[in-house]
């Protein structure tokens, strides 16, 4: 059993670079039903809790710097097996290595400035939706 709901940010590149408005028509075309929605500004701390589980990798300092560089989208998706039909949505983690078409490849400046996230898993989709939203705002 797979379930319906991903979490997603669009990145504070895509944001600068006023994609905000492109992307969420690419996930509204793609058929991910927007289920609920915020701009915000990560703080250190938060990022940091956020990307825990990368805590080890080398690239953790600087992933956290970038994703408090600016303002972030994120929000909830729903289509059927959310969490994989996003990530297939949204290419590899390095633009350079997405798919053509997809979201990485089109909007994707850089293994790390790579324009959007989405969840891992469906565990990992609940965990990161708490993160952002409280009950009273999802629909
Ligand atoms: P994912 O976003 O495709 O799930 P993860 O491996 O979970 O990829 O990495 C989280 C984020 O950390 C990536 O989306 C990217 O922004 C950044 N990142 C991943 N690997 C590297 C790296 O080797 N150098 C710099 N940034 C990286
Ligand atoms: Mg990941």
């Amino acid at each position: 059993m797979t379930g319906n709901k991903t979490l997603a940010m669009i990145k504070p590149e895509a944001v600068a670079e006023g994609n905000i408005g492109a992307i969420l028509d690419m996930m509204s075309k793609g058929g991910f039903k927007i289920k609920a929605l915020k701009l915000l500004q990560l703080s250190e701390e938060r990022a940091k809790a956020f990307y825990a589980v990368h805590a080890e990798r080398p690239f953790y300092h600087d992933l956290v710097n970038y994703m408090i560089s600016g303002p972030i989208i994120a929000t909830v998706l729903e289509k059927d097996n959310a969490v994989q039909a996003f990530r297939d949505f949204i290419g590899a983690t390095n633009p350079a290595e997405a798919a053509e078409g997809t979201i990485r490849a089109i909007y994707g400046r850089s293994l790390e400035s790579n324009a959007v996230h989405g969840s891992d898993s469906d565990e990992n989709a609940v965990i990161e939706t708490e993160f952002h939203f409280s009950a009273d705002e999802i629909v």
